[in-house]
């Protein structure tokens, strides 16, 4: 264990309830809490030109994950990056096109594409990722819980082959049918990539490590088991393996999934992410104590009244069971168009109600 896993905390709560210990009130954090929706985001971006390089600014990156904390009473801090670093860093060269979202200019299109991709060095390709990390930890002291993040290698392949965002990513969809080795190497190498970033965040001072599997749903039931599940049981093996990160807490969020929601808890992770479509206490009770639950206020809902978004905030709760170990978020990330008054609702409704008697 290193001095960091050991780091003392004021607000610990969000910690406790991934170790299972008790506490006094639900924590909340909300998944995409730095971003478009924060005047104060935009305007950090515009100093830095454009999303890649705020990411690639370790002290810019860092004041844009301290914005919210400002503004709302979140119980954990997350990096300020995004999933697609690790392409990036492969030599896929991405850009955000300005309205279109992420595009690779060198996307991987055949079999000797994807043998002759590395594995980056997590120092050299991504460091600026590692400084940002450092830089949060130094900014938040001993306040907050930062969480670490990767994308699952499903995710990043899905990107990588396609080449772009997609509603069905139907060209890594066809490539696991047709070539499986070739899908296989690929992930494989995506597997060591995450594993050794994610190791990298914890040593310079993330709590807790979340791999994001947005786009695990799309995969058939064999398939989300071998190529997401399977690499994603790698990952969380491979840190549990070191004994600088064996101790730090693991949350797994694959999105449209629950139906495997048994074998996910398997894992030995700590924590799952639900997305909004299922109900937080069925899920509760499928998984018993085994693992924290994370979610699912459904996203959309920030766009609507804050005494709607406060009456379906306790409707959440009156709908788990009492032992639930529950970290309060939305199903997915907050989406642009959404005030900031409508956030703070959101946030104040989970103090609200989320208290433990
Ligand atoms: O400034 C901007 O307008 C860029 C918008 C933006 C932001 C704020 C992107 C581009 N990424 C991010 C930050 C980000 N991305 C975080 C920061 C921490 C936080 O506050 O939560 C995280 C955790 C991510 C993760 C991420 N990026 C995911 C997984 C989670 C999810 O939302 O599903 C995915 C799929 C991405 C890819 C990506 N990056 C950005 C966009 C717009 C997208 C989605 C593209 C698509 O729809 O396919």
């Amino acid at each position: 264990m290193t001095q960091d896993n050991r780091r003392v905390l004021q607000n610990d709560r969000f910690l406790k309830v991934l170790r299972g210990e008790a506490v006094d009130r639900t924590p909340v954090w909300l998944m995409r809490q730095a971003g478009r929706y924060l005047p104060e985001y935009r305007e950090v971006r515009a100093q830095a030109g454009n999303f890649m390089n705020l990411c690639m600014n370790p002290e810019l990156a860092c004041e844009v994950t301290m914005q919210p904390l400002r503004r709302y009473g979140f119980d954990a801090a997350i990096l300020f990056s995004d999933i697609l670093t690790i392409p990036d860093a492969m030599g896929l060269e991405l850009r955000f096109a300005a309205g279109e979202g992420p595009v690779f200019d060198r996307p991987v299109q055949d079999a000797a594409a994807i043998k002759a991709l590395k594995v980056p060095d997590v120092h050299s390709d991504l460091g600026y990722v590692i400084a940002a990390v450092e830089h949060i930890r130094a900014a938040l002291g001993d306040s907050l819980p930062l969480i670490g993040f990767s994308g699952s290698p499903w995710t990043l392949a899905a990107y990588m082959v396609e080449g772009q965002g997609s509603k069905d990513f139907a060209k890594p969809r066809a490539m696991l049918h047709e070539d499986p080795t070739s899908g296989q190497m690929l992930i494989d190498k995506l597997t060591e990539s995450v594993s050794e970033y994610l190791k990298a965040q914890i040593r310079a001072g993330a709590d807790a490590a979340m791999i994001f599997d947005t786009w695990g749903g799309l995969l058939t039931s064999e398939q989300y088991l071998k190529y997401s599940l399977g690499s994603m049981q790698k990952i969380v093996d491979a840190l549990k393996a070191d004994p600088d990160t064996a101790d730090t807490p693991v949350i797994l969020f694959s999105k449209g999934c629950a139906r495997h929601i048994n074998a996910m808890a398997d894992t030995g992770c700590a924590g799952l992410g639900l997305d909004w479509t299922v109900e937080l206490g069925d899920i509760a009770r499928q998984v018993g104590n085994r693992v924290a639950l994370q979610g699912n206020l459904d996203p959309a809902i920030l766009n609507a009244a804050p005494e709607v978004v406060r009456a379906e905030v306790q409707r959440i709760f009156a709908s788990r069971p009492n032992d639930c170990r529950h970290i309060f978020n939305l199903g997915h990330g907050i989406t642009p168009g959404v005030t900031p008054e409508a956030v703070g609702a959101a946030v104040e409704a989970v103090h609200e109600f989320g208290t433990y008697s």
